[in-house]
């Protein structure tokens, strides 16, 4: 077993310790899958603006336009697969007594990981919702249709997904608040701390006395104050977080 270098004692002792381990993960989990990110220089924001498109006014204006521009988003997702980022947070979970991922990715990897406590605080984009009843759809196959399906009480139907400018869902939201306010551990995976609500758990959890950790490529908004900064991928550091909690387990 590899000796730990990667993570402080400190970090060793609240993942021992902890009664409630939280993740907060942003695109950047995803990125290792091929899923572009938001902000990077991939960005999906590069060839699109997010005013242009993930937004209500949007989908109004132009709604054909929107809806391929989600399709073009969730037929990338069809080839994609889970990186060893996601299956570590699987691992974690299993692992230790009471841990909950909270996610702002609406492609569904963490679901299909293995991952069990998942909050999607922005929703999933493989479901569909009707834009004037809000009836959800299940059904894949609309996800293919190149003209937007209709729901039965003749509304346009559109991704199940928070936009921008729409409030969160209230539950789904509160659930996130209360995790981030009663965990010991909170970790900060891929996100650019740039959107809120989202962006507030952080905060959240370190006015609760949290040990705040955040994994990421480059620095964020919140990298300037969080306890532990761990940079590099992802998909590299997670797995060798699960190998230092196996090996605290075996002494
Ligand atoms: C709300 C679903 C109340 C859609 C998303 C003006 C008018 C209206 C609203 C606002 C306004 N000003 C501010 C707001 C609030 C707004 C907001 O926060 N805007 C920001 C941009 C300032 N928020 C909202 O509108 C929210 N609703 O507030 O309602 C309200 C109502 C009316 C008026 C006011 C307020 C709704 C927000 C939800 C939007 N929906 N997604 C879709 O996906 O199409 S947000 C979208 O951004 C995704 O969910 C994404 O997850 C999220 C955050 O981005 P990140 O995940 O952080 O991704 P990003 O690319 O930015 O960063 C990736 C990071 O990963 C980078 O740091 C990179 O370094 C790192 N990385 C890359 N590779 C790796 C890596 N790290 C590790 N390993 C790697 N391999
Ligand atoms: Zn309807």
């Amino acid at each position: 077993m590899k000796k730990n270098t990667l993570f402080s004692e400190q970090l060793i002792q609240r993942l021992k310790e902890a009664h409630l381990v939280v993740a907060l993960t942003g695109a950047g989990v995803s990125a290792e899958s091929g899923v572009p990110t938001f902000r990077g220089a991939d960005g999906l924001w590069k060839q699109f603006r997010a005013e242009e498109l993930a937004t209500p006014q949007a989908f109004v204006k132009n709604p054909q336009l929107v809806w391929e521009w989600y399709n073009y988003r969730r037929n990338l997702l069809k080839k994609i697969d889970p990186n060893p980022g996601h299956y570590a947070l699987v691992e974690l979970e299993k692992a230790l007594a009471s841990f909950h991922l909270i996610t702002q990715n609406v492609d569904g990897l963490h679901t299909r990981a293995g991952s069990g406590k998942v909050v999607e605080l922005h929703g999933n984009i493989l479901r569909n919702k009707c834009f004037n009843c809000q009836k959800i759809y299940f059904e894949p196959e609309y996800n293919d249709s190149s003209t937007l399906p209709k729901c039965s009480c003749g509304g346009l139907l559109r991704p199940n997904v928070v936009w921008f400018g729409e409030m969160l869902d209230q539950e789904i939201l509160d659930r996130a608040y209360r995790l981030s306010e009663e965990c010991q551990l909170f970790f900060s995976i891929g996100t650019s701390s740039l959107v809120y609500p989202a962006a507030e758990l952080p905060y959240i959890a370190k006015r609760n006395k949290a040990y705040i950790v955040e994994i990421n490529l480059e620095k964020t908004e919140i990298s300037g104050w969080v306890n532990e900064r761990i940079a590099g991928k992802s998909g590299e550091i997670l797995p060798q977080l699960v190998e230092s909690l196996k090996c605290i387990r075996m002494n």
